[in-house]
């Protein structure tokens, strides 16, 4: 499948944004899956929780832990798109759930992770802040430089797959803003790949966002189980 016409040609490079990538089923049955898992699989954090599937993974490797099915379905759907290393698939999940005005610090993924991120959307839309993190040593000597003109959102409805690589995925940091609702304006850069048609200034309520951010994690070694003779 090629993924040309998902490109969000507004917005540095690289960012793919595919509405609907999963169908309402499909969501329904991840919200399900995500609430029955047994609390203790659960991490709180001060603004928001969240679910690690795959192994902990370390800039060492990490130790491969199995992946229930349901999990294993999207990241097959997702690693058929070659978006990752060449002959790699997805082999860890990371899943956050964010209340209404809850939301993530901006941040890089770091080198683990690289070359691709990709996430799913379940429950609500949310918007996706970056920010350009290298500047150049003229901007490094104006304190007064924050490089803004280089900002950016994306609006990823529930449903969706983001993908994030190259420049986008070296050079900006990516967060949520801790708002219960948000007011489109023309930094977001991916409305007309949106399934729904959107005006500037209009404003959407968060609801209880699940996204399900699939990666690819190197030098994974499987777990050997001993049996005693
Ligand atoms: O929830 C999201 O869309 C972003 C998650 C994220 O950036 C992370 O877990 O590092």
């Amino acid at each position: 499948m090629s993924l040309d016409k998902f490109v969000v040609k507004q917005a540095p490079p690289t960012v793919f944004y595919i509405s609907n990538f999963i169908s309402e089923a499909e969501e329904e049955m991840i919200i399900k899956n995500v609430n029955s898992v047994p609390k203790p699989k659960w991490t709180q954090l001060s603004n928001r929780r969240l679910q690690n599937w795959g192994g902990i993974p370390h800039p060492k490797g990490m130790v491969a832990e199995k992946i229930p099915l349901w999990l294993q379905t999207h990241m097959n759907q997702i690693g058929q798109l070659g978006i990752f290393a060449p002959g790699k698939m997805p082999n860890h999940v990371l899943i956050n759930e964010y209340q209404p005005a809850q939301g993530i610090m901006p941040h890089t993924d770091g080198p683990l992770f690289h070359p691709t991120i990709t996430t799913i959307s379940c429950g609500s839309h949310t918007v996706l802040d970056f920010s350009k993190r290298v500047r150049s040593d003229a901007e490094k000597n104006d304190a007064s430089s924050t490089h803004q003109e280089d900002d950016f959102s994306l609006f990823l409805e529930r449903r969706s797959l983001v993908v994030i690589q190259d420049e986008v995925y070296d050079n900006y940091l990516h967060s949520i803003a801790e708002v219960s609702r948000d007011i489109l304006s023309n930094k977001i850069k991916n409305l007309q790949l949106c399934q729904s048609q959107y005006e500037n200034n209009q404003e959407l309520v968060r609801g209880t966002r699940i996204s399900l951010t699939i990666r690819h994690v190197p030098c994974t070694t499987k777990v050997l189980l001993r049996l005693s003779k």
